[in-house]
């Protein structure tokens, strides 16, 4: 596991599916429309049900790097906080600034909602294809700057190969 540890804050790389983690939120890897989808999306909606979808119909969409939030209903965690990630268009249309956008605005909506357990998938780098060291990167960069505001922060990986990279960049 990698572990990035400041007094008791942690920054956790763990191999799973976010749809089982128990903090408070996850966050989703949702499009500008916020009405599901496949991937991690796909997964939350299933696993939250209906009432999900119900409240995101509500929310009129998202803008590429912003983020909402949502109950979690049928899922372990009381929010889910949705935000789209940039698709990957070859790394001169803003993409980094967009992806960090899209973490940063994930933690100021987890504070303002006192939220001390959060869990992330690896936003963008399935169906968006932003490519995963560079991914990885920012993440890092955001969460070592959220971290005192927060218990744990965990980045679940889904496969191998992501788990392999995030861990080696907590690592550097
Ligand atoms: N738990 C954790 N990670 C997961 C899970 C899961 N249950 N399922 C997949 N992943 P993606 P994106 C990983 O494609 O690239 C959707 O259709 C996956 O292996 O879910 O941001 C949305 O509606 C990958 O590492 O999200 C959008 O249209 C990571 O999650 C679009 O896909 C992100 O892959 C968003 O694309």
């Amino acid at each position: 596991m990698g572990i990035n540890k400041i007094g008791d804050k942690m920054i956790k790389i763990i191999k799973g599916d976010i749809t089982n983690q128990e903090t408070q939120a996850i966050v989703n890897a949702a499009n500008t429309t916020l009405l599901g989808g496949g991937g991690v999306d796909g997964a939350i909606h299933r696993k939250a049900g209906k009432e999900l979808l119900e409240e995101c119909k509500k929310l009129n969409g998202c803008k590429t790097g912003e983020a909402k939030i949502t109950k979690g209903y049928n899922l372990r965690s009381e929010y889910i906080i949705h935000t789209p990630g940039p698709v990957w268009k070859g790394g001169d249309k803003g993409e980094s600034k967009l992806l960090e956008n899209s973490y940063r605005n994930s933690f100021k909506l987890a504070k303002e909602y006192n939220i001390k357990t959060i869990s992330f998938p690896s936003i963008s780098t399935g169906v968006y294809r932003f490519p995963k060291e560079l991914a990885a990167k920012i993440f890092k960069k955001v969460a070592l700057e959220f971290q005192e505001s927060f218990e744990t922060i965990y980045m679940v990986c889904f496969d191998n190969q992501t788990y392999d990279i995030y861990k080696r960049e907590m690592e550097k």
